[in-house]
């Protein structure tokens, strides 16, 4: 089981994901080109030169960058944790690198600092700020790994002497604290390797969690696949990273978009099950956020502000065979959090055998007529009415408080 042992990330359930490099620039097409893949492999799947792609970085001068918009934006939505690319696989580093001059200071007219600006941002609104950090694939240094491509010949030792261990090192001294390193594809990492890059993050930042896709079954903490959810309940500490429409880097020609009701559902299934959902945003080649993302997560934030006390620091639900038609349920030590999506005059729950204290709408507190029962085949239930008003609401969630702690729980602890 997995464990970070950090209070912070058990309880935080919600986070952005930020996708920013030189492939935002193309967004997703590439001398009349398009990709239908994530954007920001187009470097990889339109086979781009690297002398071609490196010319982007003479093109990035983002005017409509605003590190604290994007800050507060997360935090009015209830994210409590921002994951930034710091480098993703095209090699780009989107920090003041001083091991490799390809990075947003050195190479491009605008000269900015871009993970210094969200660091101040993020001290700014108290919010936790982690890096991604593509270590093994590397499509600018010649020897970092490509996926898809011939990798025989390659020094991957040299690699990462000259430019991953030594760039984890700058992030980790010169940004101040860094909440986690999201690592990604692994490819031929040895374990060896693995373990020396996670000993160096930990060795600089103690409490800086290493994430799962370090390779080689190390890591503090489950990522699972891109936008994948487990069935059930899952033990330990995981995540779900997961975009709003069909990429993680900006492509100018994907519109589909998820709704707001579809991406609150999807939040409260992986809280539900114990996880926390890392939502994906990727800024355009000017540094804008695309309007329709603003617009989606300003929606979900709506209803995680309102139901704060049904979301953070939630546990996974025990594993019972809950297939709810109407919603989900998250649940604390002493409460029941019934999430409704659904048009329904009554909520009823199956296999409760906790004494209930009382139901109340979480938003406004409201108390609401319950009842308890025992089903045919013995098992408890609760059966809590809805005002009629409540018809006519898209989705709200419904607090019920437990006499008895909810099973199989271990308290959260540092
Ligand atoms: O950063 C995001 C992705 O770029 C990264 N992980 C998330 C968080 C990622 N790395 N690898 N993958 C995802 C797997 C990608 C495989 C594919 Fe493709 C890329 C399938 C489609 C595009 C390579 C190019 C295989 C087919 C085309």
């Amino acid at each position: 089981m997995k464990d970070t042992k950090q209070k912070w990330f058990k309880e935080a359930k919600f986070g952005l994901f930020i996708h920013w490099g030189l492939y935002a620039l193309l967004a997703g097409e590439y001398k009349g080109v398009k990709t239908n893949q994530i954007a920001e492999w187009i470097m990889n799947y339109l086979d781009i030169p690297v002398e071609e792609y490196e010319k982007l970085a003479g093109q990035f001068d983002p005017v409509n960058f605003d590190a604290e918009a994007i800050v507060k934006l997360a935090k009015d939505c209830g994210m409590r944790y921002i994951v930034f690319t710091s480098k993703h696989h095209e090699g780009f580093a989107m920090y003041h690198s001083a091991c490799s001059p390809y990075n947003v200071v050195d190479a491009t007219p605008c000269k900015r600092d871009i993970l210094k600006e969200l660091q101040l941002a993020c001290e700014k609104y108290d919010m936790k700020l982690g890096l991604y950090y593509s270590q093994a694939q590397d499509w600018h240094d010649p020897d970092g790994y490509m996926a898809k491509k011939d990798n025989s010949g390659k020094n991957y030792r040299a690699y990462l002497d000259r430019k991953c261990m030594p760039q984890l090192r700058e992030l980790l001294t010169n940004y101040g604290e860094i909440a986690l390193i999201w690592f990604d594809t692994p490819m031929g990492t040895t374990p060896e390797e693995s373990m020396e890059m996670a000993k160096l993050v930990k060795e600089l930042q103690p409490n800086c969690i290493v994430s799962g896709r370090i390779g080689n079954g190390l890591g503090e903490y489950m990522t699972t696949g891109d936008n994948f959810i487990p069935r059930l309940p899952f033990e330990g500490d995981w995540e779900v990273p997961a975009t709003l429409n069909d990429t993680w880097g900006f492509n100018k020609d994907d519109h589909n978009w998820k709704s707001a009701e579809e991406i609150i559902q999807l939040l409260v299934k992986i809280n539900s099950r114990g996880g926390n959902y890392l939502l994906n945003i990727g800024p355009d080649g000017t540094g804008n956020v695309p309007e329709e993302s603003v617009q989606i997560l300003k929606k979900v934030g709506a209803y995680v502000r309102a139901n704060e006390e049904a979301i953070f620091a939630t546990k996974r639900m025990p594993v019972y065979p809950y297939d709810l038609t109407w919603g989900d349920l998250t649940c604390k030590e002493h409460h029941l959090y019934a999430h409704v999506f659904r048009k329904i005059p009554r909520v009823e729950i199956l296999n409760i055998n906790n004494q209930v204290k009382r139901a109340y709408l979480v938003e406004t507190g409201e108390e609401l007529a319950w009842k308890v029962g025992k089903s045919c085949e013995g098992d408890g239930y609760i059966v809590v009415e809805l005002p009629k008003e409540y018809l006519k609401k898209e989705y709200f969630c419904i607090g019920i408080e437990l006499e008895e702690e909810m099973p199989n729980f271990e308290p959260i602890k540092e």
